[in-house]
């Protein structure tokens, strides 16, 4: 007779193996096996990716138990379960979050060394996973990483893209794009489910049919099919037990579709096709808040949805005879309007593959979903020409059609008369060629919408969705975003996370209002020295990584001035360059005045296609030419461009950093995180009252942040009364100077015409009002010269800065759309603790 197999945790005997014993010698034999049976190779041919490898499962397998056990419970409890989804999931490296999510990282890195290898060097040979532009996509991974640790049931669903966001290479002060081959050795994080795939359909027509109850009925003949096959990716919790799947997927061609090409004998047309199908999940759009309308992306967006949805009602079914009851076992969130053809999706589900009538299933879908607005850039709202949409999705535009007849029906109902609301409201933008407006299917179809930080949300119910404010005032909420200090403190400054754990212990890491305790030694010398030398050491890092990567020598003790996000003219990268040319122009008129040292930082990646953005990244690199070779300044300016930002760099960068910019232009920048992750670590900011700077510099205290610019009252004012950029380049000497030495040439070896295009859209446009702001920002800067030069005042305001920030912390965030939208509660994940001292 065959034996049930039992479940490894089940077994009788628990036995610390080498798959789950976390000692330094069963560390150093697991490590050795997997090198061996997984790698394949004997230590002395094995290259730095086997080590990295072997390492990675040796990791993964002291997740699984965890990780199952979650699984598990969740099934057994029947618990509701927060589905957060998202096209973007910008996770950074995986090893160092495990080695500190699984307190194994002095054990390991004992095992390694004892080795003969060196830990610093496998962690630098994972590769980045880029599956995202910036912040939104960064913001998924923070909230993931706050979702496991808060012991939340969730799921992360998104598209595991081949390529990821391109690598930034500088070829020439230009910004060059390199395709991002993060696969190619293999990804030992994720483990594939074959078994759960699901099929997709696009394109073809739909029919009306009798079903058995002799109902009228619409079905959907698609022309086409896809698979998606799920991969999943453990996502521990910080101290908890539990372990949350991100469950990416992975569009593959339908056999049955192959098979008829084959049959006829079409071989070539198959293969096209498969290849046809498997593009679906081949790149990520490299585009942050400037979506391009391409009918790829339309199929990326609904296969991922599609897949997802078909999961949860799957895994819903299994413990539940119908699906009418949805609500209470899923909270699904659209992260930004990429995934809200789910609304329609989920109807379809609903009423044609699982016999709902149309109120049941609008209720339950209303009740089920939940949508985050990411933007206030008019031009960043999505939206999909009909004629597309009816292509690719026939029946989900029916759907709409019925959702939007419906509620234009209330609205008119509610406001008789009012036809410019009514066409404000559509789902339909009639204007000129029809669009679907995908922002107002995800606010008619959530029960919640949120911005992203107060002043956001403010202008969402002012100005970008007031109609909807109107008509639902109780939908909307903000949700101030916020960032995991695990990855944005522990992990990228370890040393002053050491200091932390000295004086308190680790509390902080799971509630940072701890860090408040810490206020009473911001008078004490020995703790101030501490904190300096904290950020020097971080700064000489950034100084030797500077070094090896551009050649730059800069000085460590000079203040490290730092912008680092996408490259977007609303963000203002060249206003920052106004100011250092500014700098510039007066060290020419005399080179002996005083200047504090400074080096000026910069980092991220422009939209391929976005000219503009390209053309600023080219002029910092040659103002960064000139200025750094020029003799007059002595060496006390200096210009840096690093290319290829992404998560990684950025825990190099974000503590190092004594001067943040956050200088958007009030009301553009919805939050902004990396806003948060500079004042986390010691930074102070010098920003615009926009996104969540206005909440930092109220937690931080007024007196400890360098506010200068028009408020986004005073833009919108301006610009009402006719705003003129060149009166204000005619009436400012300095901005005269510096708009004059960049059109004559001067940072282009005489060439008046490379910067033209940017000069001309300041002098005759400034959309972004930087000619407003110059003054203001010069003068702050001056400010904050003035401040750097009086140490102790700088080390006080950048050390209250840090212990201030508890308001940041994505569990604060994520507690608050449990509570208030999700209406989910933690479960516990129970195990038996595995001893370490006996493993
Ligand atoms: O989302 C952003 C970012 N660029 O990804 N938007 N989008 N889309 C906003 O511009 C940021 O201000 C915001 O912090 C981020 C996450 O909400």
């Amino acid at each position: 007779m065959t034996q049930p197999l039992i479940p490894i945790d089940q077994c009788p005997i628990q036995i610390e193996d080498d798959r789950t014993g976390t000692n330094v010698e069963t560390l150093k034999r697991a490590f050795a096996d997997n090198l061996f049976y997984l790698q394949g190779k004997y230590e002395s041919l094995a290259t730095q990716d086997d080590f990295y490898m072997a390492l990675a499962y040796t990791l993964r397998d002291r997740l699984l138990s965890r990780w199952l056990k979650t699984m598990k419970t969740y099934m057994e409890k029947d618990v509701k379960v927060v589905y957060y989804l998202s096209a973007e999931f910008l996770m950074g490296r995986h090893m160092g979050n495990s080695l500190i999510n699984l307190h194994l990282y002095d054990r390991v890195r004992q095992a390694v060394e004892e080795s003969g290898l060196d830990l610093d060097e496998i962690l630098e040979h994972e590769p980045d996973p880029g599956l995202g532009n910036g912040g939104l996509g960064r913001l998924a991974a923070c909230f993931v990483d706050s979702l496991a640790t808060l012991e939340i049931p969730a799921v992360g669903y998104g598209i595991r893209y081949e390529f990821g966001i391109f690598t930034q290479a500088i070829r020439d002060g230009w910004q060059a794009e390199v395709p991002d081959k993060w696969l190619r050795f293999g990804n030992p994080w994720e483990i594939a489910h074959p078994d759960q795939a699901v099929e997709v359909k696009l394109g073809g027509h739909t029919e009306m049919y009798h079903n058995e109850k002799g109902e009228y009925k619409v079905r959907w003949i698609p022309a086409n099919r896809v698979v998606g096959i799920p991969y999943d990716t453990p996502v521990p919790g910080y101290d908890t037990n539990t372990v949350n799947p991100l469950r990416l997927w992975r569009a593959e061609a339908s056999d049955d579709f192959n098979f008829d090409a084959f049959n006829a004998g079409n071989y070539d047309g198959a293969v096209a096709e498969k290849m046809r199908s498997e593009t679906i999940s081949k790149v990520l759009y490299p585009n942050d808040n400037t979506p391009q309308g391409k009918q790829l992306r339309l199929e990326q967006q609904f296969f991922f949805v599609s897949c997802s949805l078909q999961d949860i009602i799957r895994t819903h079914l299994l413990r539940h005879p119908s699906l009418h009851n949805l609500h209470d076992t899923a909270a699904i969130q659209l992260n930004d309007t990429h995934p809200a053809v789910a609304i329609a999706e989920m109807m379809r589900l609903l009423m044609d593959e699982h016999e709902m009538d149309w109120n049941t299933a609008w209720r339950v879908t209303q009740k089920t979903f939940s949508y985050t607005n990411h933007t206030l850039l008019p031009e960043a709202l999505e939206k999909w020409s009909v004629g597309l949409f009816e292509y690719l999705l026939p029946r989900h535009l029916e759907i709409i059609y019925e959702i939007n007849r419906r509620f234009l029906e209330d609205v008119k109902r509610w406001y008789p008369g009012d036809d410019n609301l009514i066409s404000r409201l559509s789902l339909i933008d009639e204007s000129g060629e029809k669009y679907v407006r995908m922002a107002n299917l995800a606010c008619v179809g959530s029960h919640a919408v949120n911005g992203v930080a107060a002043l956001h949300t403010q202008l969402l119910k002012q100005d970008t969705l007031r109609d909807f404010y109107k008509l639902w005032p109780g939908k909307f909420i903000n949700k101030t975003n916020g960032v995991t200090p695990r990855r944005w403190i522990l992990m990228c400054n370890p040393k002053l996370a050491e200091l932390y754990n000295s004086k308190i212990g680790e509390g902080w890491l799971k509630d940072l209002s701890q860090l408040k305790q810490l206020e009473k030694y911001v008078d004490d010398p020995d703790f101030c020295q501490q904190w300096r030398e904290i950020k020097l050491h971080n700064k000489r890092q950034l100084a030797q990584y500077i070094w090896e990567h551009n050649g730059i020598e800069v000085d460590p003790h000079s203040m490290f001035d730092i912008q680092v996000k996408r490259i977007h003219e609303y963000k203002r990268q060249h206003l920052n360059l106004l100011h250092i040319i500014a700098l510039y122009n007066q060290i020419k008129q005399n080179p002996d005045q005083h200047i504090v040292p400074c080096t000026f930082i910069f980092g991220g990646k422009a939209a391929p296609g976005y000219f503009m953005a390209k053309l600023i990244i080219k002029l910092t690199n040659s103002v960064a030419d000139v200025i750094n070779h020029d003799p007059d300044v002595r060496g006390r300016l200096k210009i840096v461009f690093l290319n290829n930002f992404n998560v990684s760099l950025g825990q190099r960068i974000y503590p190092a950093a004594d001067l943040s910019e956050q200088v958007s232009t009030a009301g553009k920048e919805a939050s902004g995180t990396g806003n948060m992750k500079f004042a986390m670590n010691g930074a102070m900011t010098i920003g615009t009252l926009d996104g969540a700077n206005i909440e930092i510099r109220e937690e931080a205290g007024e007196e400890n942040f360098f506010l200068f610019g028009l408020t986004a009252q005073e833009v919108a004012d301006t610009k009402a009364k006719g705003y003129n950029p060149r009166d204000y380049y005619s009436s400012n000497p300095s901005l005269k100077a510096v708009i004059d030495r960049i059109a004559a040439g001067y940072f282009s070896h005489g060439d008046k015409e490379l910067f033209k295009p940017l000069v001309d859209s300041l002098m005759y446009h400034d959309q972004y009002m930087l000619f407003a702001d110059y003054q203001a920002y010069v003068d702050c800067h001056k400010q904050v010269s003035k401040t750097y030069s009086d140490q102790d005042k700088w080390t006080r305001m950048s050390i209250l800065n840090a212990l201030r920030m508890a308001k940041f912390s994505s569990d604060r965030t994520i507690r608050e759309y449990c509570n208030e939208i999700w209406n989910v509660q933690p479960v516990p994940i129970e195990m038996e603790e595995y001893s370490q001292e006996n493993a």
